[in-house]
Formats: C-alpha cells, structure tokens, sequence
C-alpha cells in the first residue's frame, strides 16, 4: 500500500473513532465483490437492459412478463449472493458502537444477512412483492415460497385478490417510501460522518444524503473504484474495491480503539 493510501486509512480511522454520529450510504459497487450486478460502468446491468423498458411503472404497465422475467432472474441471481467483507465491517462498525445507521440504495438485502441492524433501505427489497391493487405484500424469503415463486411461468398474483404482484422495489418516477427517506435525511441532518460506499451518486433523491451531512459541517468519507457524482464533496477519496478497502478500515479502526 502507497504510504498516502495508508495515511488516509489511519485518518479516517481516527475520525470514524472520534465520531459522534457515523453513517453509511451505500450503492450497488458494495455488493459487486459478492457477485451482483452494478447498474452503471462497464459491465452494469443498464449497458445491457435498457433501464426505461424495465425499471419503470410505464415498462411494468406496458409489458409486465417481460419485467417480471428480469426481476426473477436478478432474484435468483442475488440469492446465491453473500455479503462481502465490506457488509461484515459495517455490522461490525455497528455493533461498535461506531456506525448508527445504513441507509442503502440498494434492494439485495445483503446488509441484513451481513448483520446491520440500523438499515434503512431507500429502493426497496427485491424479495418483497405487493399487490397493484390490494395493500397485501409479501417478503418471499421469510415466508419460504421464492423457490416456487422463481420456478412459476405465469405472472405473479395477489393471493387475496387477484391482480397482479409487483416487486416491491422503486422504479424511475415512483416516490421512494415515504417513512425511510424522511427518516433517511433527518439521520442525515444529525450525522457528523458518512462514508460513501460503491454508488455513482446519480440517482436522486437519494443521492441528497452525503449533500445534507457535508452541509451541516459533517466529513465526507467515499470508497469507490471510480470517482462519482459525490467525489466532488468528498473530504477524502478512498480508491479500491469495497471489500478489500472497508476489511482494512475495520482492522485500523480495532487498531485506533486498542
Ligand atoms: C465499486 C465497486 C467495488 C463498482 N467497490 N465501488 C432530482 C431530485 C429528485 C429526483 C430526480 C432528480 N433528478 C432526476 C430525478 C429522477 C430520477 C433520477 O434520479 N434520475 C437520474 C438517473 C437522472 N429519480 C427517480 O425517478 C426517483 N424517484 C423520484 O424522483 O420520485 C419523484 C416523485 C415524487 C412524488 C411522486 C412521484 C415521483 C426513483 C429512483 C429509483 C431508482 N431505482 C433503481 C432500481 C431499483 C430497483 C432494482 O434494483 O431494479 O435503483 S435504478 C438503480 O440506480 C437502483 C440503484 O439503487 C440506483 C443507484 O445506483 P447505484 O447504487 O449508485 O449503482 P451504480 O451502478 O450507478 O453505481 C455503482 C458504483 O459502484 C459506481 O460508482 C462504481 O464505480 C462503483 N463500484 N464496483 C466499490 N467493488
Ligand atoms: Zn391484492
């Protein structure tokens, strides 16, 4: 490791330390180590699918067992899936005492599996569907059934009334769940520290969050292979896989706390 790469690992380990009030904001580049698809960049899921014929209520409206066959191909895909070490050391942060919160854009659950408790999930939960008509939902991974669902080639209905079920995730021009972004900027508006994990900060309004916690004087920390849309207001840039980049932050944080 360069000697500035490891002067920044023991700065911000210092300052996650010192913190009153840490939180994490996190995109798709978070799980990219455990085999998930990112949606931009070179290999992203929108370089192959276009995001308008699939990602939003007009698509769904439109052609719903298209939708519906890219939604139980990337369940079955994120199934398999397991946290990387990047979602293991925000448990740990956590449990810490150190991280208050995780407010994820993304729909994987990982974060859950992984441990985090404070999780406030801003896209919803890719193995969550809910009626388009009728406020029934269900969380297919607790209620058991997603094998079954995943194997079924018809369309997906409501057990209660018969329409048709939608993932429960957020498509582009719906509004996000309207109790998790309240409570995501209010976590926002009190944090002293957000690291920034493995989004391109492009999507909004979620991408709001690092704006608000460098506006109320808070450090902005970001993890990322690339720079991004929040690079710009980042007080210090961390390059390299989320993985590898937070196991090393983890040990330097014990270290600082020892
Ligand atoms: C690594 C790595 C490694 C790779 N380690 N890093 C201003 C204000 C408000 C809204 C808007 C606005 N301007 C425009 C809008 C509209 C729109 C929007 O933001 N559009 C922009 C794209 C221009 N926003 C919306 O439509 C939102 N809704 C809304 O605004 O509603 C308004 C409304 C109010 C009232 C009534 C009605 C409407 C909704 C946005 C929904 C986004 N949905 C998706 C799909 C979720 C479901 C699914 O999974 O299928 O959410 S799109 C996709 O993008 C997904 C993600 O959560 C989101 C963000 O992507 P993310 O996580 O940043 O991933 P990538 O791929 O972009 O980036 C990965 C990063 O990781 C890269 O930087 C890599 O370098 C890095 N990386 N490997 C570390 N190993
Ligand atoms: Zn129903």
């Amino acid at each position: 490791m360069p000697l500035s790469t490891f002067i920044m690992f023991a700065e911000v380990a210092k300052l996650l330390a010192c913190s009153r009030f840490a939180i994490a904001f996190t995109g798709a580049g978070i799980s990219a180590e455990s085999g998930v698809p990112t949606f931009r960049g070179k290999n992203g899921l929108w370089k192959t699918y276009r995001a308008e014929e699939l990602a939003t209520p007009e698509a769904f409206r439109k052609d719903p067992p298209l939708v519906w066959s890219f939604y139980r191909w990337r369940m079955g895909k994120i199934i398999r899936a397991k946290p990387n070490p990047a979602h293991y050391a925000l448990a740990e942060l956590e449990r810490m005492g150190i991280l208050k919160a995780v407010i994820t854009q993304n729909v994987d659950d990982l974060h859950r599996e992984a441990g985090s408790r404070g999780l406030i999930e801003l896209h919803g939960n890719i193995f969550r569907v809910r009626c388009t008509s009728c406020s029934y939902t269900e969380n297919l991974k607790e209620s058991g059934r997603l094998d079954e669902f995943l194997e079924e080639r018809d369309l997906p209905r409501c057990p209660k009334c018969g329409s048709l079920l939608r993932p429960d995730v957020v498509w582009f021009g719906e509004p996000l769940p309207q109790t998790a972004l309240a409570e995501a900027f209010s976590i926002a508006e009190k944090a002293d520290l957000v690291l920034v994990i493995g989004t391109s900060g492009l999507v909004y309004p979620a991408a709001y969050i690092p704006y608000i916690v460098k506006e109320r004087g808070g450090k902005v920390v970001e993890v990322n292979t690339e720079r991004s849309g929040i690079t710009p207001i980042a007080d210090i840039f961390l390059r390299g896989r989320a993985g590898e980049v937070m196991g090393k932050l983890l040990s330097e944080v014990k270290r600082v706390g020892e």
